[in-house]
């Protein structure tokens, strides 16, 4: 019997010791993507899931003010097709029902903008160890009694089994406590399958507009198809990074215009914004984001917008930007101090953006604000000597503010 009992914990070990998972999906986290919907900048905030069927809460969190109608939410499986709708306001939040685990996708509508955002419905699955440890106490004490008992009633010899079965037991339970944090993790229920070959390509990528010849002072759309190049399909599978899908980064030549934008998933492989812009000429657009299962890429491109230039508002002015050393050398780092005009909220998971470019639009740099004091303070190191177009950026309680500045680097 006990000989059994020891064989039965041997092979439930063995069993539950399954290749290790490669994937770090943390289950019940909350999954934040940053959207340029209806002239405005959203946050939308997936939370997870603790069970299914259950409620799944869908937050917007606002970072300008946003006087249009409410949005439009839908929720649905791509298993099972299911879906489940409701509307909110930014700033707000929605419960909507999910019924399954696994791929869905979000659709977001508002002022004839959509975006369909791909996520996973993940719920925490209890991992087999915890299944061997508990059981194996509660043998091993659920024994050690019946041994005990036996023992006391003059039946010693098999009072001893019972102990020895009991310390068999509490050994392969204790075991597992140990080796625990050795053991591979498990995969919450609705997890991508573990793909064996890791590292994808890069994506190809392509930057145009509709219509191809922009107008100024008439909206437009800038559109990013990204394609494998290996295989020739739409890549539909981008990770957010940064809080978002993409972000898109949008300047005149001249650097008197600039926009940082997240771009809408509008189809498999397909991301678009719309833009307008306030004057003609030549416009620079820089894409950064990731492949699950790569690392991050940048991909630009550039268009021409014609027309006359629109009259728009002066912009706001800022205190400069404090550099240390003042006058930068080409390869040091710089610190970059500013002063925020009111109080700092996290934008794309950071305090503060600073994103550089050279005159020409041949490079193009991102860093993030380190620490989160005041001022925000960035480290840059410009790469050659020239003239550079720089943009910090950083969320205050109603809005995104940039402050734009020029350094010159010898
Ligand atoms: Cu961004």
């Amino acid at each position: 019997m006990i000989r059994r009992i020891l064989c039965l914990a041997l092979l439930l070990v063995l069993a539950a010791a399954s290749p290790a998972a490669a994937h770090n999906v943390i289950a019940g986290s909350d999954l934040r993507v940053a959207q340029t919907i209806a002239g405005t900048e959203l946050t939308v905030v997936i939370q997870g899931t603790r069970r299914v069927p259950g409620p799944l809460r869908v937050s917007i969190v606002a970072y300008q003010p946003f006087a249009g109608p409410a949005l439009q939410v839908e929720v649905r499986s791509l298993a099972s097709g299911r879906a489940a709708s409701g509307t909110v306001r930014p700033g707000g939040a929605v419960q909507l029902r999910v019924d399954r685990t696994g791929p869905h996708e979000l659709t977001l509508r508002a002022g004839g903008e959509v975006a369909l955002i791909p996520f996973r419905v993940l719920v925490e699955r209890a991992a087999g160890w915890e299944f061997l440890i508990y059981g194996g106490l509660f043998l091993a004490g659920t024994l050690l009694i019946g041994g005990l008992l036996t023992g006391t009633l003059s039946r010693p010899s098999t009072g001893r089994y019972l102990v020895a079965g009991a310390a068999a037991a509490a050994a392969v339970a204790a075991t597992i406590v140990v080796l625990e944090p050795q053991l591979p993790a498990r995969q919450p229920d609705g997890a991508a399958p573990v793909e064996p070959v890791s590292g994808r390509p890069y994506a190809v990528g392509q930057v145009r507009t509709v219509p191809e010849q922009p107008v100024a002072g008439q909206e437009f759309t800038v559109r990013l198809d990204l394609v494998d190049g290996a295989t020739g399909r739409a890549v539909d599978d981008l990770a957010v990074h940064h809080e978002a899908l993409a972000h898109l980064v949008v300047t005149s030549q001249d650097g008197s215009s600039f926009r940082h934008v997240h771009p809408l998933r509008t189809a498999p492989g397909r991301l678009e914004t719309r833009l307008r812009a306030d004057g003609p000429g030549r416009y620079l657009v820089y894409a950064e984001f990731e492949r699950q299962d790569s690392g991050g890429q940048m991909v630009s491109g550039a268009f021409d917008v014609t027309g006359r230039a629109v009259t728009v508002a002066a912009p706001r002015q800022h205190a400069p930007p404090r550099l240390t050393p003042a006058a930068p050398t080409a390869g040091r780092p710089v610190s970059i101090e500013v002063d925020p005009a009111g109080v700092v909220r996290p934008w794309l998971g950071m305090p503060g953006h600073l994103i550089v470019r050279s005159l020409d639009g041949g490079f193009l740099g991102h860093v993030h604000a380190m620490g989160s004091g005041v001022p925000l303070r960035f480290t840059f190191s410009f790469p050659v000597a020239g003239r550079y177009l720089a943009w910090a950026q950083y969320a205050v309680e109603d809005r995104i503010v940039t402050v734009p500045f020029t350094v010159d680097v010898s």
